[in-house]
């Protein structure tokens, strides 16, 4: 069911306290010419007028003439008009703020409406964090120029994978539109966000219609709203559309009324929406249609479509998630981690140049802990975009706290060795590596019609993680989320320090008590959320840990195994080769080791197993007491929601423990040097 309520969020300006001596000089605000006129300037000074009226409770007027002195300036850059803008180029999306002192004037300066935005909130959050405005000097661009949310929403109104409520854009079957879809709209551009894809990339039969007249009119309203905060509408097609609306007997992308089909259909879209972002495809994946059903490369497909697009600006995104996702337990060379890689690594330079390629973070899915993709280092002319998962799917559902920037971080950091020795993940989808502009990072959206958003209002650490690392990626997990905190719970320092203390390594704690060094898959087929540690064993997927009485694992390397390792540049190949050189916390997802075998810290597998399972446990009960500090500290509403999960957390966390080190206990007979109960 749709829920109207919802909270601010990281937007949740308070009034700033006396004792903290921001000297605000500012009587009005006054915008170039150039910018007036433009719904994204009139939603920059509504957070601007917003922000004041809490912050300092000042009503801050919009001068139509410019003022001597004691303004906010929303300025045109201009290079020639201070030494500090001289000294900067902000781009499309960026800006720079300074103060000037003689004039007292405060001036966001920028090339586009967009910038004087995405300046806007910055200048707030470091009004927030508690930079004197006099003292104020940034410059700043974003790093990836796609910065994308992508929902699982479907039109029914439920959400694939979604842990916070139904959707806020869909209830049965109809589209939603109201206070809180503009909420959405000012959060995601408060955190710069510019593409967002509406709907799930299973395209279901309704869902289908939306790129025609039945649903279009409201896509523009939508569009539009979208639009006044910088950021394009994207959405998910169905790769059989055509098919499904009846028109043609196939949808084979070499098709000639294919085609012409899609032609027509793209041209009306852009008739109705001109800024339409473009399509984001999930085809031949999980049960999906594609372009391999008619002996087409995927290139085959994303380019047909591409095509009719093209003319009109828009972009073809596509995702790598293609894999066979039914797999015989008998068949050991099959490999859903090499799927990736052996549907595109050939493909490369065969792609349009607005057609962007997907790539989940890991080679198998989501997983608390997986090597990156080794796709990013093998495709040096094709457009990519990392995707990263917000929702919680395989990482306690936004009802266990894990907080994900940590891990991004690594995944942005990684050297792929694409280049001379060279190439970071970051540096490849921002553009740095291969001088292309088409290209940047999707986030899975952990979003709901919850009043918090998020389920767990913890979990809104990630989301705003998430558009902070897209805008630079060279933010620290710490100021990130310090940032989060101070934005949405306010000053007191006593909530600022246990609420850092408790998320900031929630992301190992999680992987602790559930799935060791990189196995995966321990979990619930169905719901992902819960121990299982033989259900995904004796099913099809492909995902399997393969215990006996000796060890687990899958061989993953080239000499004995399913070759895996092999699919990474030089030196990475032959570091994961070998137990040796493999990094601990990925030993289980390149090799099969018996559970005696020795860990370089000296430990046994099992006693590994059965250490980090325990220790998992005890962390959460450190994160509960913690957190019972904030009784009376923290208001009761959001202290009792949090209560709530942490005592879920607790449970699943104990249930994991015994479960996992029960199951390994028996196929290894092996006890627990220390002695604790294992069942
Ligand atoms: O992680 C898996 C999910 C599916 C999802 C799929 C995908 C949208 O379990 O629910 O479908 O990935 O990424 O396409």
């Amino acid at each position: 069911m749709y829920n109207k309520e919802f909270e601010k969020c990281w937007l949740d300006y308070q009034k700033i306290d006396a004792k903290r001596h921001i000297d605000d000089k500012f009587i009005s605000i006054y915008s170039d010419n150039a910018f007036r006129d433009e719904k994204i300037t009139d939603n920059a000074v509504f957070e601007l007028q917003t922000a004041w009226k809490s912050f300092f409770g000042k009503e801050l007027c919009l001068a139509t003439d410019k003022p001597e002195k004691k303004y906010i300036y929303l300025k045109i850059f201009s290079a020639d008009d201070s030494d500090y803008e001289a000294s900067y180029d902000p781009g499309d999306e960026g800006y720079i703020i300074y103060f000037e002192p003689e004039t007292e004037i405060l001036v966001i300066s920028a090339k586009t409406p967009s910038g004087i935005l995405y300046g806007t909130f910055d200048l707030i959050r470091n009004i927030i964090m508690g930079t004197d405005l006099s003292d104020m000097k940034i410059c700043s661009k974003p790093e990836m120029n796609i910065r994308m949310i992508d929902h699982w929403d479907n039109m029914k109104g439920d959400i694939e994978r979604g842990y916070s409520g139904d959707s806020f854009f869909y209830e049965d079957n109809k589209i939603i539109f109201d206070d809180r879809t503009r909420m959405y709209a000012r959060m995601m551009a408060s955190i710069g966000i510019n593409a967002i894809t509406i709907n799930n990339v299973n395209v279901h039969y309704e869902e289908t219609f939306l790129i025609t007249d039945k649903h279009l009119p409201i896509m523009k309203k939508y569009s539009d709203l979208f639009n006044s905060y910088g950021i394009k509408l994207y959405l998910s097609i169905n790769f059989a559309s055509p098919v499904t609306l009846g028109v043609t007997e196939d949808c084979d992308p070499l098709n000639s009324d294919v085609i012409a089909w899609w032609k027509k259909t793209s041209k009306h879209i852009y008739e109705v929406i001109p800024n339409f972002g473009g399509f984001l495809v999930k085809a031949d994946s999980e049960g999906r249609p594609g372009p391999h059903t008619y002996g087409r490369t995927q290139a085959d497909g994303a380019n047909m479509l591409a095509r009719t697009i093209k003319d009109y600006g828009g972009i073809v995104v596509w995702r790598c998630f293609v894999y066979n996702c039914r797999q015989d337990w008998r068949d050991r060379k099959t490999d859903r981690a090499r799927a990736a890689y052996d549907n595109f690594a050939d493909l490369d330079g065969a792609f349009d140049d607005n057609v962007i390629l997907q790539i989940k973070n890991g080679p198998v899915d989501f997983q608390v802990r997986e090597p990156v993709s080794p796709l990013f280092g093998a495709m040096k002319k094709t457009n990519l975009m990392l995707e990263a998962q917000i929702a919680q799917e395989y990482t306690g559902q936004q009802i266990d706290i894990c907080y994900l920037v940590p891990m991004w971080k690594e995944i942005l950091d990684f050297n792929t060795y694409a280049v001379d020795g060279d190439g970071k993940v970051k540096d490849i989808i921002s553009g740095k590596t291969y001088g292309n502009s088409c290209c940047g990072m999707a986030g899975v959206t952990n979003t709901g019609c919850d009043a918090n958003w998020t389920g767990h209002d913890f979990a809104a650490a990630n989301l705003f993680g998430y558009g902070m690392l897209c805008w630079d990626t060279s933010l620290s997990a710490e100021h990130i989320a310090k940032m989060w905190i101070r934005c949405t719970f306010g000053f007191n320092e006593k909530i600022n320090d246990v609420i850092w203390n408790i998320i900031k390594d929630s992301w190992h704690t999680y992987e602790k008590y559930t799935s060791p060094l990189g196995i995966g898959w321990l979990l619930e087929p169905l719901t992902h959320y819960g121990p299982n540690v033989n259900g995904f064993e004796y099913s099809v997927w492909g995902t399997y840990h393969r215990a006996d009485c000796k060890g687990m694992g899958v061989e993953r390397n080239v000499e004995s195994g399913t070759g895996f390792a092999g699919q990474y540049n030089k030196p990475l190949c032959d570091m994961y080769e070998h137990i040796e050189t493999t990094p601990t916390e990925l030993l289980l997802f390149f090799h099969r080791l018996e559970y005696d075998h020795i860990l370089p810290d000296g430990r046994t597998l099992i006693q590994y197993i059965y250490d980090t399972h325990f220790e998992g446990v005890i962390e959460v009960e450190e994160m509960i007491e913690q957190f019972r500090q904030l009784k009376g500290v923290l208001d009761d509403k959001r202290y009792d929601r949090i209560t709530e999960r942490l005592n879920r957390q607790y449970k699943n966390a104990i249930e994991w423990r015994d479960l996992v080190n029960t199951f390994f206990y028996r196929m290894s007979g092996i006890n627990d040097e220390k002695g604790r109960t294992i069942y």
